[in-house]
């Protein structure tokens, strides 16, 4: 597929999707949640891919949704179309993905970067919900993700203030893992996601299932079912294979990566 609102590339077992509507600071429109999803959709399909980077540039890596696009639509026509619902299937993705944010990411960028699952910044980093300055609220996911990150103190100055947070503030908050500086970010985020790709594939996937089912069930449900998780991997060559080597005292060759 031929994209025109991102770069895709890959980079060994890592694939890098950086967002590239610079003159609109990478507002997501309609056509980059195609693209997004397609791209990402490749890559869950490609073996050779065991993780997966999302970027934008210096200065934005998303200046939240379209607003030109959005301004005009009615109520009718956003609930026919179910506006937005698109982004549900992109948090559906399985292998592990990381948002390398420098820049602005407010709005539906600040939630785009929250559906990864966790976020490097750069020092230049600002986050921000201030939809509440264009007459609504956030609608993919920001009143409900950045309360369960930051708590609903912050979430809600963020929310009802529109004001932004710092990458120091983000790092306090736990919003993001880790600061860095900008000029050191790609290098950063490239290194984390190379580092996960060379994990036991399986093993990845579902322990990004097990910490993102903490958010969806009790305690008791949540143990249970990484209790599960960890018994089936019992069945997998490379937990033989990365205990063995541990064992021998040398590096595991996992296979299934
Ligand atoms: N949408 C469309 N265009 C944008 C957006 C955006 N979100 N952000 C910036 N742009 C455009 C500007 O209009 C401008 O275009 P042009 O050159 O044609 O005038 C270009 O990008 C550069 O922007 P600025 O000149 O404004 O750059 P500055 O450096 O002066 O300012 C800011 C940077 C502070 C980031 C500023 O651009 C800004 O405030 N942008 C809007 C931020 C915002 O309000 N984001 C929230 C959008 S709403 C949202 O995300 C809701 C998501 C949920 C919807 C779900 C519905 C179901």
């Amino acid at each position: 597929m031929a994209y025109e609102t991102i770069i895709v590339e890959t980079r060994g077992k890592v694939g890098l999707i950086t967002l590239n509507r610079p003159k609109a600071l990478n507002a997501l429109n309609t056509q980059v949640l195609g693209e997004l999803l397609a791209a990402t959709a490749a890559f869950e399909a490609d073996h050779g891919i065991g993780a997966i980077v999302i970027t934008g540039s210096e200065k934005a890596f998303a200046a939240g949704a379209d607003i030109k696009e959005m301004q005009a639509k009615t109520y009718v026509e956003a609930y026919l179309e179910d506006f937005f619902s698109g982004w549900e299937a992109f948090t559906r993705n399985r292998k592990p993905m990381i948002a390398a944010v420098a820049g602005y990411a407010l709005g539906g960028g600040c939630e785009l970067a929250m559906m990864c699952d966790f976020i490097i910044a750069a020092d230049s980093a600002k986050f921000g919900q201030p939809e509440i300055t264009l007459g609504v609220i956030p609608g993919m996911g920001g009143s409900q993700r950045l309360t369960r990150f930051v708590g609903k103190a912050k979430a809600m100055d963020m929310c009802l203030t529109g004001r932004m947070m710092d990458a120091a503030e983000a790092e306090r908050s736990g919003l993001v893992s880790r600061v860095v500086p900008a000029a050191d970010l790609m290098e950063e985020a490239m290194k984390a996601a190379a580092k996960i790709a060379d994990f036991s594939l399986p093993a990845v996937m579902m322990c990004k299932e097990a910490v993102n089912r903490s958010y969806e069930v009790t305690l008791s449900e949540g143990l249970r079912f990484e209790r599960r998780l960890f018994h089936s991997m019992f069945s997998l060559e490379d937990q033989k294979e990365g205990m063995a080597a541990f064992a021998e005292k040398r590096t595991a060759n996992f296979r299934n990566r």
